[in-house]
């Protein structure tokens, strides 16, 4: 069914009772449900909506679709790979596909990082890290490594050691006791910097964490984790020299670093990973999202050997198992087809290279919003960019809400949490397409009250 015929369809049911029964996540549920936004088919940069209307795809998905929707590619593998080998069991038997996926990823990974440990999401990803790093240290004998230290505004997904690690207040006050956590400060520069990419000034934030040693003592600290740049935060692009700084010090003091970069990894920074990007290789790397352009719940853990080996060499008999940990959909099968063919059409399209050369006329789009009405701060890299929206007295989450809508009518997708509106269009958007996507956005900023 191609977008067209989708609207042809008999219009989907909308009324309140029909809607009710699906408990929606992170959504306003009453608000939706009120006034239902649903989204009917996908194809290139474009939504289309129950109503018809064509929505351009400002945030490729939840920042994973770079590549657009409906790529025939990935269309024809999932089909092949479920008529083939639907599933395969993810425990004590293996597939070929996931060693295939396994050795391209490697490949794309900073040297050293080269051991994969499939899960299905980002979340998923992040408390394999965290447990990942706390069994390590066990079996190197150093049983009081336990605690971990994210960072103010950091977003690890929503299980409970990604909620304790991160630093998004909303998503961790209803939840009671959470995994031993510390947090480092955040980078994001006061409101009004309007820096270009990464700013010159902040590495020094970084020395927080000698602080957070002092008081708990490396013997209790297991691992550091942080995004590249932060990207639900709402884009926070790390200093020059901060993740360098971070490096230092938690291999000075026997910390494992984690990336965590669902966002950052596989093309939106222009690299393969923030890692690159910014020339700092962690202990583990964490990805999702883009591996499989979106199309199928994949993610990874990716360790350097000696994590992997340290497991290896204190596993016991051959027929023990050495890392307890899994889920039943690991390596599933057609997220693995959807991933193979996503790296293919990484390399086809030119993805990286096309990110890089559009990230300058992004960026130059985006900073001529600076001195538009309600727009506090623009911060960008890459193809990403986060605009701070000037609150309203005593609602501050309202306008960027009144903003996302009143682009929606326009014809626009874009993202808003908390103070900001974020944009992570396609890799293969065309400079056109980006301008009339912040031409949008500066007449809606005017508009709103
Ligand atoms: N880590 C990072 C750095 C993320 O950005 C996750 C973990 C969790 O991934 P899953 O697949 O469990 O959702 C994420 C996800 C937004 C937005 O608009 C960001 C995410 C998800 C949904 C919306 O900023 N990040
Ligand atoms: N809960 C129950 C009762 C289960 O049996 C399982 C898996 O077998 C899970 C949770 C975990 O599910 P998953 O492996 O999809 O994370």
């Amino acid at each position: 069914m191609n977008a067209t015929d989708a609207w042809l369809q008999p219009p989907p049911q909308t009324d309140a009772g029909h809607l009710a029964a699906h408990w929606m996540p992170f959504s306003g549920n009453r608000e939706f449900k009120a006034n239902p936004r649903l989204i009917t088919a996908a194809s290139g940069h474009y939504f289309t909506m129950s109503d018809g209307k064509r929505l351009f795809d400002g945030l490729s998905g939840l920042w994973c679709t770079g590549l657009g929707h409906a790529r025939p590619e990935i269309v024809e593998a999932i089909a092949k790979q479920a008529a083939s080998l639907d599933y395969s069991p993810a425990f004590q038997f293996g597939h070929p596909l996931s060693f295939e996926l396994a050795n391209r990823i490697v490949e794309r990974m900073p040297a050293g990082l080269n051991r994969v440990f499939f899960t299905g999401s980002g979340s998923e990803s992040a408390d394999t890290s965290l447990k990942m790093a706390r069994a390590y240290w066990r079996l190197k004998g150093q049983p009081a490594k336990t605690r971990f230290i994210g960072r103010s505004k950091g977003y690890h997904g929503v299980n409970f050691g990604g909620i304790s690690v991160g630093g998004i207040a909303a998503n961790r006050k209803l939840y009671g006791q959470g995994v031993e956590a510390d947090h480092l400060p955040h980078t994001q520069p006061p409101a009004g910097s309007f820096f270009r990419g990464m700013p010159l000034q902040g590495a020094e934030l970084a020395d927080d964490l000698i602080t957070l040693i002092q008081l708990h003592d490396a013997s209790t600290i297991a691992a550091v984790i942080v995004e590249p740049f932060s990207g639900s935060a709402g884009v926070i692009v790390p200093p020059v020299g901060y993740l360098q700084r971070l490096r230092e010090i938690c291999t000075a003091h026997g910390i494992l670093l984690i990336f965590d970069e669902v966002i950052t990894g596989f093309g939106r920074t222009g690299h393969w990973t923030g890692a690159e990007a910014f020339g700092v290789t962690p202990d583990i790397l964490n990805v999702a999202k883009q591996i499989t352009n979106g199309v199928q719940p994949l993610g990874a853990v990716i360790a350097k050997q000696e994590i992997h080996d340290t497991f290896m060499a204190a596993g016991g008999p051959e027929y023990m198992l050495e890392f307890p940990h899994g889920y039943t959909y690991s390596a599933h099968p057609i997220a693995c087809a959807s991933a193979l063919v996503t790296l293919d059409l990484m390399e086809q399209d030119n993805a990286l290279q096309r990110v890089r050369e559009l990230a300058p006329s992004f960026e130059r789009s985006v900073h001529g919003l600076r001195g538009v009405r309600h727009v506090a701060d623009i911060r960008n890299y890459g193809l990403a960019a986060g605009i701070s929206v000037e609150s309203a007295p005593g609602e501050p989450a309202k306008r960027p809400y009144e903003i996302a809508m009143s682009m929606v009518r326009k014809g626009f997708y874009v993202r808003y949490g908390g103070d900001t509106i974020q944009l992570a269009p396609p890799f293969t958007s065309s400079v056109r397409e980006i301008d009339s996507l912040l031409d949008a956005l500066a007449q809606t900023f005017h508009e709103t009250a």
